[in-house]
């Protein structure tokens, strides 16, 4: 019986009668909707967030997770996510954590080649295609570039663009974790989901390093493609 429920709840999901990120009604309402005891109805509700298509947030109600998109992304392009999203036909939006000046820490001082006491502009964003939460992005440039960071709107790199500042070169570390609680809870996944962990330094023309993020991207969301090749060809044969 629960399963039925379950079953008819991913249908209404599925057919935008509940959208992305909505409060599901109450219990009552549903219970009504559905003709089923407040028991079946929990327990259809529980198997779903199980699955990962409801999320349960104590306080606040249970919402619903429609699947993100799914982004083959390549590895040698140097693209901002909005752009990113912008070619693929999703519309880019943020949810901003944090932003402000702040003074870097010693990784960042180290990272970006500057002083302990030059400030830096932190920009903390959880960022989303046509509403679903794909990565949670955590960069920070100096203010020598981006001054106190009044002029950033959506997009990070237009902003460098329109100052002259835009990075031409980067150097991206990736690696597979898991995902803390607080994390998985602002992507909107299940505890200790999969997701890749990225570094990202960039760098200007001149070599100055103007950018250093550190993010994680859903592994259910992204697949990144890296073209391969034989090199210049020297050496290959002794
Ligand atoms: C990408 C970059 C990130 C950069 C952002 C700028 C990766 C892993 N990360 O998401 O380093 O800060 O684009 O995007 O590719 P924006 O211009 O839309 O703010």
């Amino acid at each position: 019986m629960a399963d039925a429920v379950a079953e008819r709840l991913k249908a209404e999901i599925a057919n935008g009668r509940f959208a992305h990120a909505d409060v599901l009604p109450g219990e009552r309402e549903l219970c009504a909707m559905f003709e089923v005891s407040r028991t079946t109805l929990r327990r259809a509700i529980e198997s779903l967030a199980e699955e990962g298509a409801l999320s349960r947030h104590h306080g606040a109600g249970t919402f619903v997770r429609r699947g993100a998109p799914h982004i083959d992304q390549p590895l040698s392009r140097l693209t901002s996510f909005t752009e990113d999203m912008r070619l693929r036909g999703f519309k880019a939006s943020n949810v901003v954590i944090k932003r402000g000046l702040f003074l870097p820490t010693p990784e960042e001082t180290m990272m970006l080649g500057v002083s302990p006491r030059d400030q830096v502009f932190r920009f903390e964003r959880l960022r989303l295609a046509d509403g679903a939460p794909m990565a949670l992005e955590r960069a920070v440039v100096p203010a020598a570039f981006i001054g106190d960071g009044s002029e950033v709107g959506e997009s990070l790199y237009a902003a460098l663009e329109g100052r002259g500042w835009r990075p031409v070169r980067a150097l991206q570390r990736l690696r597979a974790t898991l995902l803390a609680p607080e994390e998985a809870a602002l992507l909107q996944t299940p505890r200790r989901s999969a997701a890749l962990e990225i570094h990202r330094i960039a760098y200007l023309g001149d070599g100055r390093c103007v950018e250093y993020t550190h993010s994680f991207y859903r592994a259910d969301a992204y697949d990144f493609v890296a073209e391969l090749s034989l090199g210049d060809g020297k050496g290959a044969s002794a």
